[in-house]
């Protein structure tokens, strides 16, 4: 066993200064071998089964003779203070002729085997109390009816570790940098100079929960191309499977140009740090209206929760939470200033930050990076003329009445 130093520990069964056997440590690192004990016989001798450290970081042990009654013993080494004590003398209705390790369980007790000894003389399996110097037969094995000659101890069932992720295959596409012909979203954004490599939700005011925020990525990871391109930064919350509004955890991923919502490596799929469970799932975007699924989904490790938002095939909360097009699903775009609502007209409309932003002017002038007013994410905001950031919004609210306003379907 190797134990806090990095020494390992070991006995020998024979020889030894008094022919009896040898505790001894090695060292892995010097490859050096210490004689730390040696066994007299009396109290204690021929130790089998490796020693075990236990909670007390001491060194216990089972030797198969020596010890009072000459049936072996129970002997602990104080590591620290290099002092061996031979705790329990073994007698044969304990069992007797020990050649196992012990073991601890939860209870602290240490946990061992006889070969011989017992009431049936075929071996038992006893339990030794270090706070009470106490032993107990726990089993008397008896032949046919269950057993003889136990020799190699007993082993722990190792308790499975519980995963703590959850992994998804979520898909979803955003209406603004969506192309009906190509049936993908474009990835002009990523070759801005202003793309950022960390997360851009948490400065615009979003509301991470649960431990997310500060997502960052590597610049290499902008340079696919294709439909995995990156198209942008995405928001992901999971919500409480017994309150919709219970916003558990955030995370803010990727989403390439074919929908598919991704990990920071902008390939993997998308893995979030929760237990297993049922959750709500829901995606903003920094100028697209959220949606949310109308279901829980149950989301464990592996393998990933399919969730596609793109064709229809995943209910969602609310009437009309996505734009259809054709049988394509598409987060409403257009939320300029980042609210509930879509409005072209009064009071805080998504239309007036979009000519501000080319400078209020002339309406035909431009502005280029990578802002909230570039409904259509080309990474141009532009007023007027072809391709302009302004017109989706009137669509999206109706497309007749200028007052009318579209309201994010998200509980
Ligand atoms: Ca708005
Ligand atoms: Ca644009």
């Amino acid at each position: 066993m190797q134990v806090g130093s990095g020494l390992l520990y070991g006995v020998l069964s024979e020889n030894g200064d008094f022919g009896n056997g040898v505790l001894f440590s090695f060292d892995t690192s010097t490859n050096n071998f210490l004689k730390l004990y040696n066994f007299d016989g009396i109290q204690g001798g021929g130790p089998a089964g490796k020693p075990v450290q236990a909670a007390d970081g001491k060194l216990y042990g089972t030797c198969r003779e020596g010890g009072g009654f000459l049936n072996g013993c129970i002997y602990s080494w104080d590591i620290t203070n290099a002092v061996y004590t031979q705790l329990y003398d073994m007698q044969t209705t304990d069992g007797i002729l020990s050649e196992s390790s012990l073991v601890q369980g939860t209870d602290l007790r240490l946990y061992g085997v006889c070969t011989q000894g017992g009431s049936s003389a075929l071996g038992t399996i006893f339990r030794y109390n270090p706070s009470t110097n106490a032993v107990g037969v726990i089993t008397n094995f008896a032949g046919a009816t269950n057993g003889s000659l136990p020799f190699d101890g007993l082993v722990p069932e190792a308790v499975p570790t519980p995963p703590t992720n959850v992994t998804i295959a979520l898909k979803v596409f955003l209406e603004g940098p969506y192309n009906t012909g190509t049936g993908v979203m474009n990835d002009a954004l990523r070759s801005l100079a202003s793309f950022p490599l960390t997360e851009p939700f948490t400065s615009l005011g979003f509301t991470h929960v649960g431990g997310g925020g500060g997502e960052a990525i590597a610049a290499s990871v902008l340079t696919a191309t294709g439909s995995n391109a990156i198209t942008d930064w995405i928001f992901v919350e999971l919500r409480s499977k017994t309150s919709n509004t219970t916003v558990l955890r955030t995370q803010s991923a990727l989403v390439q140009r074919d929908g598919d919502v991704v990990a920071l490596d902008g390939v993997s799929a998308l893995t979030i740090p929760v237990v297993p469970d049922e959750y709500y799932i829901a995606v903003r975007h920094r100028n697209h209206l959220a949606a949310m699924t109308l279901a829980t989904v149950v989301l464990s490790a592996t393998p990933p929760a399919a969730v596609d938002l793109t064709n229809g095939s995943v209910t969602t909360f609310g009437t009309n939470a996505q734009k259809i097009n054709g049988s394509t699903r598409l987060l409403w775009a257009g939320n300029v200033i980042r609210d509930t609502q879509l409005k072209y007209a009064g009071g805080s409309n998504d239309r007036d930050p979009i000519l501000v932003k080319i400078g209020g002017v002339v309406p035909t002038a431009t502005t280029a990076g990578y802002w909230p007013e570039d409904v259509t994410l080309d990474g141009v905001v532009k007023y007027a003329g072809g391709s302009n950031d302004r017109d989706p919004i009137l669509v999206n609210i109706g497309g007749s009445i200028p007052t009318a306003v579209r309201t994010q379907q998200l509980p």
